[in-house]
């Protein structure tokens, strides 16, 4: 096993500069909003695909949503569930993305709603026996009876502790998620399966896509599919995740202005930690042990942070003027808590160029402490999970900002 010489000591953490995200490349200063808007905004997006994420399609062509099961009696008789599928291409490489959805019956007109990728399925975010089970590739859980990749019931509701649907539905939101597993499995296969098999690939491009980012180019074609329904309203979607998910509901939200609100939870390295700090789970690390995330260009950063044109920081930013969640968990080392409020810290003077109250704290704040303005951050206590804690904040914080 390769040493990744992983650093937990704040004093070994190595001096560092930041970019500064209000710097254009060539060095003249960002003066105004629409300097930011219009030129600093795009130029950093493209950085972005071009080191870290890779550059993603545009909406294909042929999108089919198909509507596969409406219950209005789910849940007792609190909730609509939906169950759509999403038809990409077409022939033996289409791909289907299925969107399990919940929609409360206590709200007044079109449902603001919260949507986010889970790890194993969507039938493992509730123990609602009516869920489909995926089709798609699963990881192999001897213990619990999957083997050969298949999905199976065993599974049920077995995340349901990090989707807190009875007070989602009940604080008149609704929750959309899918298996990220449908748009890209999470193994190094060379990019030929999943939605990465819909496109020609060129492998000697450094910036061709990588699983982050066509993860978060699912998500917006389940927001896609959300323009379409009259029940939702399109306007208020938050988009979030936990870890892997979390890096990939960051990239979303910055690549697709029409997510009105992000939240990355416990995100880490790649996701709203400072890549430059070094501390807890590095570059080198992370291109190692997950070759297929990020784009091939992004491996000529391992042990070279500071070469980085970008930090992630400016992911943040990139978000601004929209809402912003960052959360993180005390001992949750491996993804840098303090790095996470650094970076959230360091995107503030964009939020506050564009009008925006930014993050009102300029010291790393004490655990279950949460701090809130456009930018809301707390460190909870505990390790890496989604808490009925998170869940509180990202409610409080929707309420907040969605009206
Ligand atoms: C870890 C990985 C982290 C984080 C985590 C997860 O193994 O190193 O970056 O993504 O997995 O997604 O649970």
């Amino acid at each position: 096993m390769e040493d990744f010489n992983i650093n937990y000591d704040e004093s070994q953490v190595p001096h560092y500069t930041l970019p500064d995200p209000l710097t254009f490349e060539d060095g003249r200063p960002v003066v105004d909003a629409a300097a930011w808007t219009t030129a600093r905004r795009p130029e950093l997006v493209a950085l972005f695909e071009q080191t870290v994420y890779g550059r993603a399609p545009a909406r294909p062509e042929m999108l089919v949503f198909e509507v596969i099961e409406e219950a209005d009696d789910a849940l007792e008789g609190h909730a609509t569930r939906k169950q759509v599928a999403i038809r990409l291409g077409d022939g033996p490489q289409a791909a289907v993305l299925d969107l399990l959805i919940y929609l409360p019956h206590a709200r007044s007109g079109p449902a603001p709603l919260f949507v986010g990728l889970n790890f194993m399925g969507n039938h493992t975010v509730t123990a609602d026996p009516a869920v489909r089970l995926p089709s798609s590739w699963v990881r192999n859980i001897p213990d619990r009876g999957i083997e050969d990749h298949q999905a199976t019931p065993a599974m049920r509701g077995s995340a349901s502790s990090r989707w807190a649907l009875t007070e989602i539905l009940a604080r008149g939101y609704g929750l959309a998620t899918l298996y990220c597993g449908d748009i890209d499995p999470d193994f190094d296969d060379g990019f030929r399966n999943g939605v990465h098999a819909l496109y020609e690939r060129d492998d000697t491009a450094g910036d061709a896509w990588g699983t982050l980012s066509a993860w978060a180019w699912g998500l917006s074609r389940a927001l896609d599919y959300f323009e379409t329904d009259p029940a939702i309203d399109t306007a208020r979607v938050a988009v979030l995740g936990h870890s892997r998910l979390g890096k990939t509901a960051l990239w979303a939200g910055a690549s697709d202005p029409r997510f009105a609100l992000v939240i990355s939870n416990d995100s880490g390295c790649g996701g709203a930690a400072l890549s430059r700090r070094r501390f807890g789970e590095t570059v080198r690390r992370i291109n190692t042990v997950f070759p297929h995330w990020f784009c091939t260009n992004f491996k000529a950063y391992n042990d070279n942070e500071a070469a980085l044109p970008v930090d992630q920081h400016e992911l943040l930013a990139l978000i601004a003027p929209r809402p912003l969640y960052v959360a993180s968990a005390a001992e949750d080392l491996w993804a840098d808590p303090r790095g996470e409020f650094l970076a959230a810290h360091a995107a503030d003077p964009v939020y506050r160029l564009l009008g925006t109250p930014g993050l009102p704290a300029d010291t790393w704040p004490e655990v279950d402490r949460p701090v809130w303005g456009s930018i809301g951050y707390h460190v909870r206590a505990g390790g890496h999970d989604v808490t009925a804690f998170d869940w509180a904040q990202y409610l409080a914080f929707a309420d907040r900002h969605l009206g």
